[in-house]
């Protein structure tokens, strides 16, 4: 392997809670029922098919003007949270596992659907760090199709073949694995029947990338 493709959400920080917070800001607004299940749902997924699963709880039909609206509302509200975020919000195992990767010649990347990904990556720090981004700017099909890392390899001048995708989202794992990556899988994306490693923590990569 000569690359390292890094799921954002999930894998490098975690936004799960300010995803949840804005969309159940929005689904209260509308009366639409919504809980921490149905945002497990939301992994990996863009924000108009995240909308489209919290939906599906409501009988009312919405134009494409309407959700479009509704989702501008609830990035709106997210990006006041992500505000929040520091480099307090990069932990030292991920920073100090990503330096090392990097000490041992591997390229980084990032494979994120989020169309905050530079915006994040600024909050925790790691502004400049990545050798590429791929992530919800560049693409026009969302995880699990595997657009988001072949970018990413492109932009890397890699092959799939020899990059590793890092992942905690089930799609994920099933966009790496239609891209032709090997991957490595964190918690939900343990269960994936294509995933190549399961690790238990981040630093698991410096025993799967040697
Ligand atoms: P945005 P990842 C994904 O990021 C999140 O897991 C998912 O919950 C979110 O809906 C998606 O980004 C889109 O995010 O609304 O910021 O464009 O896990 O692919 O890094
Ligand atoms: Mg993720």
């Amino acid at each position: 392997m000569k690359a390292i493709i890094f799921d954002l959400d999930g894998v490098i920080c975690f936004t799960d809670k300010y995803h949840y917070n804005a969309w159940k800001e929005l689904a209260d607004k509308y009366g639409i029922y919504f809980d921490e299940e149905i945002n497990n749902r939301l992994r990996g997924v863009s924000r108009m098919d995240s909308l489209d699963i919290i939906l599906e709880k409501t009988d009312k039909k919405y134009s494409a003007e309407e959700k479009e609206a509704m989702a501008a509302e609830k990035n709106a509200s997210y990006v006041e949270l992500l505000k929040e975020m520091s480099p307090k919000d990069l932990s030292d195992e991920v920073k100090s596992t990503l330096d090392e990767l990097r000490r041992r010649g591997y390229k980084l990347a990032i494979g994120s659907s989020s169309k905050n990904t530079k915006m994040i990556l600024g909050q925790i720090g790691l502004g400049d760090y990545f050798d590429a981004v791929s992530d919800g700017t560049n693409i026009t099909k969302s995880k699990p199709d595997p657009e988001v890392f072949l970018k990413a390899a492109e932009f890397l001048k890699e092959d799939a073949s020899e990059c590793l995708v890092v992942e905690d989202a089930k799609a994920g794992i099933q966009a790496a694995s239609d891209g032709g990556f090997k991957s490595a899988g964190l918690g939900e994306a343990t269960e994936h029947p294509s995933v190549t490693y399961k690790m238990n923590g981040f630093k698991d990569l410096l025993e799967i990338c040697k």
